[in-house]
C-alpha cells in the first residue's frame, strides 16, 4: 500500500521545508533560500572536519603544493556562504561578519531576502579540534537595494545599510550549525524551534529534534569568568551567588565554557541554565554581535520558551544602529535569565 508510512520514511529538512510551503508558513522563495544555507553548511562542515588533513599541505595564510595561497578557514567559510546565497537568486542583500560593509547580490531574479550571518564563529578553536559552528538570520524581502540601481555606490551602502539593521523582532528565520561529533543544524521560523542532524551517508540533514523545549530553570552556567575582574560588581554578585551552594539546596550550578557560542548555546538550549557574555570595564558592550550572533540566538531561544537579555533589555528589541554593533547577551532558561536581570537591575 503506497499510502501506508514506511518504516524508512525520513523526515529530512527538504519534506520538512515543504511541509511548512504547503500549510503557508514560509513562501518558495525561504524555503530556497533555507535550502541554500544548508547546502552551505554541509560544506562548511566537510572543510571543518578535513581542517587538520588539509593543513598537512601548507598552513593558512602560506602556499600549499599547487602553489596557491590557501586562505584561513573562516575566510573561505565566508565564499562559500555567500556563493550558496547568490546562487540561489533569492537574496537581495547579504551582511556577514567577514565583511566590512553589507552587499547587495547581483544575480537576484525575486526575493531579495535580506540575510545576516557569522559564516564560522569560534574560529580560534579549529586548530585543537573544538566545536564550532555558523549562525545566520533572514529578514524580510527589501527591493530598495538592487544593484541595476547603482548609479551612487555611496547612496547605495548606505541603503543596504538601513535595510541590514533591523531589529531582532523582525526575522522571519533564525538559525546556527553546529560542527561538533555530529553536524547539526538547528532553526526556527517563529513556530518553535527544530534540530536536524546530517546524516553523512545520504548527505541530508534529517529531523533529529523536534519542538525543542528549554527547561524553565538550569543547573549549569556558561560565561567567561576570565574577565571577573573587570566586571561590574552585580555582575560578579550574580556569578558569586550561583557558586553559593547554599542558596541551592546544597549544590551549587555548574560551569561550562566552550568559548565557541554555538557550541555553548546548543547545551544551554537542550540542557538549560545561562550563556552569558557580559560588557565590562574596557568593552562596556561585550564582544558579541547583535545581528548575526545576538538576535539570532535569542529568537532561537525565545522560541523554545526561554530568554534572550542584554540584561536591560530585550535582545530582539533593539535596532542596530551599526551593522558590526556589539551588545552584551544573556540567553537560556527564563528563570536564570530573569534572576540575572533582577540582580544587574539591583531589583532583589
Ligand atoms: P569570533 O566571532 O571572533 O569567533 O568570536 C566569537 C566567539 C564566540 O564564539 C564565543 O562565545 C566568544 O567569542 C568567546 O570569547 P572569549 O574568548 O572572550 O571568551
Ligand atoms: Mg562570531
Amino acid at each position: 500500500d503506497a499510502n501506508k508510512k514506511s518504516q524508512y520514511a525520513l523526515q529530512t529538512l527538504t519534506t520538512w521545508l515543504l511541509d511548512l510551503e504547503r500549510e503557508g508558513t514560509i513562501d518558495n522563495e525561504l524555503a530556497t533560500v533555507i535550502s541554500s544555507i544548508a547546502t552551505a553548511c554541509k560544506q562548511i562542515g566537510s572543510l571543518v572536519n578535513r581542517a587538520g588533513i588539509s593543513n598537512l599541505t601548507g598552513l593558512a595564510g602560506e602556499t600549499n603544493v599547487q602553489g596557491e595561497d590557501q586562505k584561513k578557514l573562516d575566510v573561505i567559510s565566508n565564499e562559500v556562504f555567500s556563493n550558496c546565497l547568490r546562487q540561489c537568486g533569492r537574496t537581495g542583500i547579504i551582511a556577514s561578519e567577514e565583511e566590512d560593509q553589507p552587499v547587495a547580490v547581483e544575480e537576484t531574479f525575486s526575493g531579495e531576502y535580506v540575510v545576516v550571518f557569522d559564516p564560522l564563529d569560534g574560529s580560534s578553536n579549529i586548530d585543537a579540534g573544538i566545536s564550532v559552528g555558523s549562525i545566520f538570520g533572514v529578514y524580510e524581502p527589501s527591493p530598495e537595494c538592487r544593484i541595476e540601481d547603482m548609479d551612487d555606490p555611496e547612496a547605495m551602502m548606505q541603503k543596504c545599510v538601513l535595510n541590514v539593521c533591523q531589529a531582532g523582532n523582525e526575522l522571519l528565520c533564525a538559525g546556527y550549525t553546529l560542527y561538533s561529533s555530529s553536524t547539526i543544524l538547528v532553526l526556527t521560523v517563529g513556530k518553535g524551534v527544530y534540530g536536524f542532524t546530517l546524516d553523512p551517508l545520504i548527505g541530508e540533514f534529517v529531523l533529529s529534534h523536534p519542538d525543542i523545549k528549554i527547561p524553565e530553570k538550569g543547573k549549569i552556567y556558561s560565561f567567561n569568568e576570565g574577565n571577573y575582574q573587570s566586571w561590574s560588581k552585580e555582575q560578579q554578585a550574580y556569578i558569586d551567588s550561583l557558586k553559593d551552594s547554599s542558596q541551592w539546596g546544597g549544590k551549587p550550578y555548574s560551569s561550562r565554557y566552550i568559548g565557541s557560542l554555538v557550541g555553548d548555546f546548543h547545551r544551554t538550549l537542550l540542557y538549560g541554565g545561562i550563556y552569558g557574555y557580559p560588557g565590562d570595564a574596557k568593552n562596556p558592550n561585550g564582544k558579541l554581535r547583535l545581528l548575526y550572533e545576538c538576535a539570532p540566538m535569542s529568537m532561537i531561544c525565545e522560541q523554545a520558551g526561554g530568554a534572550g537579555s542584554t540584561g536591560f533589555q530585550r535582545v530582539l528589541d533593539i535596532v542596530p544602529t551599526k551593522v558590526h554593533e556589539r551588545q552584551p547577551l544573556f540567553v537560556g532558561s527564563k528563570w536564570e535569565v530573569e534572576y540575572l536581570e533582577s540582580v544587574l537591575q539591583n531589583k532583589p
